[in-house]
Parts: structure tokens; C-alpha cells; sequence
């Protein structure tokens, strides 16, 4: 059994649209504690986190709060760093993340592993401040934390930069000009929506895993935007995309991902209460983040058996 720390994190600064804020509280309304410690596990919520001073920023005029999100970078990188057990960082827009995987960079090379990370979402949020054209950050996190340029008067990555080698993307199906060829040319293994359309997540996902098991003693973050999986069933969220992850997808990856035991920290992200429909949004991702905390339907074997992970 595993012991979680909930993190709140009360951000909606990546972005213009208010309401992400509230994701916090009303993952904790669909009760995403009892859910937890309904299945054996130990959970401390912390409860909602706060930034400090906000910085004066340099950087083009058209970035959205960039103080706010530099300050709130910081106050995650410090939340997350110093937690022994698997941190939940409940958003809160996608702009958390940089603080969340640098401090999970930093805190694994605190312990001498590497760091993967699993990005599922449908954008893959590799802009820069000086490639945006939205000027949400909530679009830069990845580009953040594997140490690309254009981050000035953001904090310095306190750990090592994730290769791109340890990174794997899946559920892509909205990637902006300015990240597309940057993003292609790195070793980062990419499924867009076209490929899983060919091979399922299963096979991907099984490859990635086996990947990250092979490297012996290391940490897996999982980056869980509520935009990975499709509009139809997950409305409460300020950039849907058609086409995304099905209700049985989305159960499926999670189940492979528990079964493989390697999952160290997890932000659940993007989730705006103010446009969901009687909490259905809000309960899905508790619900998903139950079944990556060990919810199946019949006990499965998992050492070393069928997907080839596991220790
Ligand atoms: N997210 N690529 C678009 C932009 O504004 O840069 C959308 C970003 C979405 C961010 O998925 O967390
Ligand atoms: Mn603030
Ligand atoms: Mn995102
Ligand atoms: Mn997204």
C-alpha cells in the first residue's frame, strides 16, 4: 500500500479562463480521500498550497501572469521535493507542472534515480515563453522542465532537465506549429491520436513501462490532463479537443500503469469545475486515479507477468 500526499493546488494562472481554481476542493468533494483510503492506501492531504512574492518578469508583453506562475513554480518545486511517499498534485491548470516534475526531477536525483515522465494530454505543452502565441504558460511545462531556453526570471530547474529520452507522450491531437518540428526532432517517443487509432495504448504503453522498469531503481511522474480523454465524457475543461481517450481507454491505461508498480507522483490537472456538468469530470478523474491506485476487477498477476513490468 502506498502513502499519498494530496496536494491542492489552487493555480489557474497558466490561462485566462477562470474556475481551474476550484479544481482542488472539488476533487476532494468527489472524494477522492475515502476513494483512496477505501483501497488500503495511507493519505495525508496537505490541503491547498500558496506562492510567494510575485517577481517582476521580463519576457514578451504578451505572457499571461508570468510572476504568478514563476512564483507558483517555486512554491511547487518546495511542496513536492520533500515528500517520501507518492505526491498527487491536484490542479489547478497545466502550468503547475513546472513546478511539480522539477521538484519530482530533483527529488529523484535526491535519491539517485532517474525520472520518466508520462504525459498524457492532448496538446503537448512544449512551448517556450518566446514561442507562445496564446501566452498561456500552461502550454510550456514540458519545455520547462527539459531545460529549454527562453525561461528567464523563471526559477533554475532544481534538478537535472528530463531527457527526452525518459518522456512519452500519448493522446496528441493538438500541437501548435511553433512546438511541432522542435518537438519531432527530440527522442521524446510520441503517440498522437493518429497512431493510437492503429496500435491501441496498450502496445505503447507496455514498450514505455518496460522501458522504465529496465532502467532499475526509478521514478515515473504521471501528467494526467483532463483533455487526454474525450469531451463527450470529461466536459470540465477550458481547451477540449474531439477525439480524445475513451472511458475505456483512459481505464485501461490506468490499470497498466498500477499493474506495473512503478508510478512515484501524479498531477491531476486542467479540471474546471465551473463547466462540469453535476461533477461527472470531477468523479471520472477520481475514479481513473482509483483504478492507477490499484481499483480492478479481478486481481491480476503483475511480477514480471503479462506486461513484461513490475517488480
Ligand atoms: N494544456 N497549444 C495551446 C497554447 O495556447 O499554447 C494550448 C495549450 C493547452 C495547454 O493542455 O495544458
Ligand atoms: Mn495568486
Ligand atoms: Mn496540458
Ligand atoms: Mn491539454
Amino acid at each position: 500500500m502506498t502513502e499519498i500526499t494530496l496536494i491542492g493546488v489552487p493555480l489557474d494562472s497558466g490561462q485566462t479562463r477562470p474556475g481551474c481554481l476550484m479544481g482542488p476542493d472539488a476533487y476532494r468533494v468527489a472524494g477522492i480521500v475515502p476513494t483512496l483510503t477505501g483501497l488500503g492506501h495511507t493519505v495525508r492531504d496537505i490541503g491547498n498550497v500558496s506562492h510567494g512574492p510575485v517577481p517582476e518578469m521580463p519576457g514578451p508583453a504578451h505572457l499571461v501572469r508570468p510572476g504568478e506562475v514563476a512564483a507558483w513554480t517555486e512554491a511547487l518545486i518546495d511542496a513536492g521535493r520533500s515528500v517520501e511517499g507518492m505526491p498527487v498534485f491536484m490542479g489547478g491548470d497545466h502550468a503547475l507542472a513546472l513546478g511539480s516534475v522539477a521538484g519530482m526531477a530533483a527529488r529523484a536525483a535526491d535519491r539517485d534515480r532517474p525520472l520518466f515522465v508520462l504525459w498524457l494530454d492532448a496538446h503537448s505543452d512544449f512551448h517556450t515563453p518566446l514561442t507562445t502565441e496564446s501566452g498561456n504558460l500552461h502550454g510550456t511545462p514540458v519545455a520547462y522542465y527539459t531545460g529549454q531556453d527562453g525561461f528567464e526570471g523563471f526559477p533554475p530547474l532544481p534538478g537535472p532537465p528530463v531527457p527526452f529520452d525518459n518522456l512519452c507522450m500519448m493522446g496528441l491531437r493538438s500541437v501548435d506549429p511553433g512546438e511541432r518540428d522542435r518537438l519531432a526532432a527530440t527522442d521524446a517517443q510520441l503517440h498522437d491520436m493518429r497512431a493510437i487509432d492503429e496500435t491501441g495504448f496498450a502496445a505503447p504503453l507496455r514498450d514505455f513501462l518496460a522501458k522504465v522498469a529496465a532502467a532499475g531503481e526509478a521514478d515515473l511522474h504521471v501528467s494526467l490532463d483532463v483533455d487526454f480523454l474525450d469531451p463527450s465524457i470529461a466536459p470540465a475543461v477550458g481547451t477540449t479537443v474531439p477525439g480524445g481517450a475513451t472511458f475505456r481507454e483512459a481505464h485501461l491505461v490506468m490499470e497498466m500503469l498500477s499493474e506495473s508498480e512503478l508510478v512515484t507522483s501524479l498531477d491531476l490537472v486542467e479540471l474546471n469545475p465551473a463547466m462540469d456538468e453535476r461533477s461527472r469530470t470531477a468523479r471520472l478523474m477520481v475514479e481513473l486515479t482509483a483504478s492507477l491506485m490499484g481499483k480492478r476487477i479481478f486481481d491480476r498477476p503483475t511480477r514480471g507477468f503479462g506486461y513484461g513490468v513490475g517488480r
